[in-house]
């Protein structure tokens, strides 16, 4: 299971006092944030003032090498640094920083596990749902932006910390093997959701092909372009920073493109049950591509700008292919919190991919604009 062993309060005041923060501690309280690490904000006192760090509990089960992962976020981070040294920085936006174990360490070992910490950045925050066009714009233009200041980044400092993460080829065979050996049986009862994944199938292959010869181009990505991982200014609204940056890795550049539209474009929850509800909103789509285009600063080839709405029903394919790989072998890596989470998340990414199919003509790139 992907669960590590639950922490006990003590736990998690040993690990937030493992590293560098001047204060006394006042709390540590859990944060309901993403299916793969245990989050948790602190707050220390300090000269009259209150300061907020948070942790996280990596998942050593999905993440084998959290040494690998902890190099990778090191050296985007002070590639990005470098660069807004320069001229190409954008307005009021910083680069995360990690705060450092007390042994002077990018990370700590404990008995409890493996934990990070960064500075809670006050004033900003960020949002499970798009408040509208301007706020999707900003979003793809921060993500856009982060993309194209990796591009002078030599990929062979990266590890590969999740081998093949963004080829749909490989979700499909990890999908086919968890469905021919079914461990908890639950096959049966998903039947039109395995049909459909399979019907799709030759959509899979398309942006590996493309790769393959050459026709698009191989880019370092973000891989988790969720609307929450930007903190938005309080005040002005602008994109401050990214964060997650866990899986940034090589890839192509419309896996984030594709991510971006299939989490901030959406009409629902990732995890609705109501699925007349799903859907992909046209006017919040228009204004991703406007803002990964600026954001990006004409790096797009005309045929990766061509490409941009099947990404977004590609990437919705192949989130929906890991949630029902995950259903049926039974939820061992995306966190659950009730029964058949990861159908209701496969069923939802699907239903999204159907109306992007009728939606294939208003997508169009050419169209938008
Ligand atoms: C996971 O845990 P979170 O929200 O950062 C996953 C992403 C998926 C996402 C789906 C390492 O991200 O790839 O797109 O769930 N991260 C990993 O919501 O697998
Ligand atoms: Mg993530």
């Amino acid at each position: 299971m992907t669960s590590q062993k639950p922490l006990t309060p003590a736990d998690l005041q040993h690990a937030a006092q493992q590293f560098q923060i001047a204060g006394e501690l006042r709390d540590v309280r859990a944060l309901q944030r993403g299916h793969i690490h245990d989050t948790f904000i602190s707050t220390w006192h300090v000269d009259g003032e209150d300061h907020r760090f948070l942790h996280q509990r990596m998942n050593d089960k999905v993440f084998h090498d959290i040494p690998a992962v902890m190099h990778n976020i090191e050296t985007v981070s002070r590639h990005l640094r470098r660069k807004m040294a320069g001229a190409n920085t954008l307005d009021g936006f910083r680069v995360l920083d990690l705060v450092l174990t007390k042994g002077e360490r990018s990370y700590l070992v404990a008995d409890s596990g493996q934990w990070r910490t960064y500075p809670f950045i006050e004033d900003t925050s960020s949002r499970d749902h798009c408040s509208g066009p301007e706020q999707a714009f900003e979003a793809a233009r921060a993500f856009g932006w982060f993309q194209s200041q990796l591009a002078d980044l030599d990929a062979s400092c990266l590890r590969e910390t999740l081998p093949r993460f963004f080829s749909t080829p490989y979700r499909l065979q990890q999908f086919e093997d968890a469905l021919a050996e079914d461990p908890q049986n639950r096959a049966a009862a998903c039947m039109p959701e395995i049909r459909f994944a399979q019907t799709r199938h030759d959509m899979a292959f398309v942006i590996d092909r493309l790769l393959q010869s050459g026709e698009i181009p191989r880019r370092t990505v973000h891989g988790d372009t969720k609307l929450n991982n930007v903190l938005f200014c309080n005040k002005t609204g602008r994109a401050r920073c990214i964060v997650d940056l866990d899986t940034c890795m090589p890839g192509y550049s419309l896996y984030d493109f594709g991510d971006l539209v299939r989490f901030t474009a959406a009409t629902s929850d990732e995890d609705e049950r109501d699925l007349s509800r799903v859907g992909t909103d046209l006017r919040l789509y228009r204004a991703l591509v406007d803002g990964y285009l600026q954001g990006t600063r004409g790096s797009l080839s005309p045929r990766e700008m061509e490409l941009m709405p099947f990404a977004a029903r590609l990437v919705t394919y192949t989130i929906g292919l890991r949630f029902l790989a995950d259903h049926l072998a039974g939820d061992v890596y995306f966190k659950v919190h009730r029964p058949n989470h990861n159908l209701d998340r496969a069923r939802v990414q699907f239903a999204m991919v159907a109306k992007m199919e009728e939606q294939a003509e208003a997508m169009a790139v050419s169209s938008v604009s």
